[in-house]
């Protein structure tokens, strides 16, 4: 078996990637460890930037998003019950729209016309320094495909990353000392827009998906486990951390999923070995405080598939010789814009009373000064690509 591109895993960076290179007529493969149902049933970004949705526009897959999306003018931010709003539209004429990483991952499922293999057991890459060719089993059965080139979409856990020699990679890393306990509610959201908020006790976020459907955070120690958070412990604990105001008004009920994600940021480099390439979680990791994970993986692959565009069309390599470089700087500015909202936003157990007072003297600075609060708008709502 031959293909042009095989796509190493099918979250929104391998399908979107995938999209790309049917439109163009490029042929690719696309090979996930796991089955379809397993991808949709994972429930994890809520808020795209612009870029993105003008990349569903491009692979002709956004027309549910814009009958569903829920355009977002601003955000609010609170520090101990203090509330500030962020208005992006004024201060940098830009918005975000809310639509789950399922639906965007449904719609291009839906609209996939190149072949998908679910449930690929032991993947495996070779030699994407010479001929490339990726091996796996389904059903007991081993399969070979050879290829032009290799793109690790497969996440953090993937087998791409893990298939580069180490002394042709470095990495960088930062492990939170907390994670995230998140909630999924049929109840309508509490507030019309996002609410961020920080409190003595951990951090908290009030999000949605539709509204009807609400997504909820609370900051949580590494050592939770989610057996111990029934529904009731969850909702008491969120309602102590936001103002009395907002804790009234909210709707509770069962929960519709509960899980714990820990808080990591990581970045790979290079994201080029020889034929091979990384893009979206493989090759980086954003905490989720700045919403980019998923708009980063998005950006990954708008680039590799115009480089791959260019290689297919004008035999230039012009593309794939710079994607790694342009694509790290746009990374690293996310990952600064994450860091820096973690950080303002976190309780960190060792910061101690001068860590609080600097923590408060961010938020008033922001909450001050419009500079300070277009800087956030810019980098919320997605810096150009
Ligand atoms: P994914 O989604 O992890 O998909 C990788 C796919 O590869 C498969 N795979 C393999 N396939 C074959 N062989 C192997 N050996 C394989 N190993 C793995 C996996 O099964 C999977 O299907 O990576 P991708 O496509 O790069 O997409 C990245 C996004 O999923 C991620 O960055 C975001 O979800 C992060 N994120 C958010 N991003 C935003 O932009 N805005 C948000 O509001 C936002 N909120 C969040 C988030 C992530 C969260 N969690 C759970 C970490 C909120 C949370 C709680
Ligand atoms: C979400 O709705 O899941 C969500 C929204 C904003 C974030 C992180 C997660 O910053």
């Amino acid at each position: 078996m031959r293909t042009k591109v095989v796509i190493v895993g099918a979250g929104p960076a391998g399908l979107m990637l995938g999209r790309l290179l049917d439109l163009a007529g490029i042929e690719n493969l696309i090979l996930e460890r796991k089955s379809a149902d397993y991808v949709l049933g994972r429930i994890r970004a809520g808020v795209l930037e612009q870029g993105a949705v003008d990349l569903m526009d491009r692979a002709q897959v956004s027309e549910r998003l814009h009958e569903e999306g829920l355009i977002h003018d601003g955000t609010v931010l609170s520090f101990d019950g203090d509330s500030h709003r962020i208005d992006f539209a004024q201060l940098v004429g830009r918005r975000v729209t809310v639509y789950g990483q399922t639906e965007v991952t449904r719609d291009l499922m839906d609209a996939r016309q190149g072949q998908t293999i679910y449930e690929a057991e032991d993947v495996q890459l070779h030699d994407f320094d010479g001929k490339p060719y990726v091996t796996w089993r389904k059903d007991g059965v081993s399969h070979r495909v050879d290829c032009d080139y290799i793109a690790g979409c497969d996440g953090y856990h993937g087998a791409s990353r893990a298939s580069v020699p180490q002394d042709a990679i470095k990495t960088f890393e930062r492990i939170y000392p907390f994670g995230w306990l998140g909630i999924l509610v049929d109840k309508p959201p509490v507030a019309h827009e996002l609410i961020y908020a920080h409190h003595e006790r951990g951090f908290a976020l009030c999000s949605q998906r539709s509204p009807t459907r609400s997504r909820y955070y609370v900051q949580v120690a590494n050592s939770e486990k989610v057996e111990d958070w029934s529904d009731d412990r969850f909702w008491d604990e969120l309602r102590r951390r936001l103002d009395p105001a907002t804790a009234e008004a909210m709707q509770t009920g069962e929960s519709l999923e509960k899980s714990i994600a820990p808080l990591r940021s990581f970045v790979a480099e290079p994201l080029r070995f020889g034929r091979l390439f990384l893009a979206g979680d493989a090759a980086h990791i954003v905490p989720p405080t700045g919403a980019k994970g998923l708009n980063l993986a998005m950006s990954d692959v708008a680039m590799l598939a115009d480089a791959l565009i260019e290689f297919y069309g004008e035999t230039s390599t012009a593309g794939l010789d710079f994607y790694s470089a342009k694509a790290l700087s746009r990374i690293w500015k996310a990952e600064r814009f994450s860091w820096w909202m973690t950080s303002l936003l976190h309780v960190f157990p060792d910061s101690g009373d001068f860590g609080r007072r600097i923590q408060r003297a961010e938020f008033d600075y922001l909450t001050g000064s419009v500079a300070a609060q277009q800087s956030l708008a810019e980098n919320y709502t997605g810096l150009p690509q």
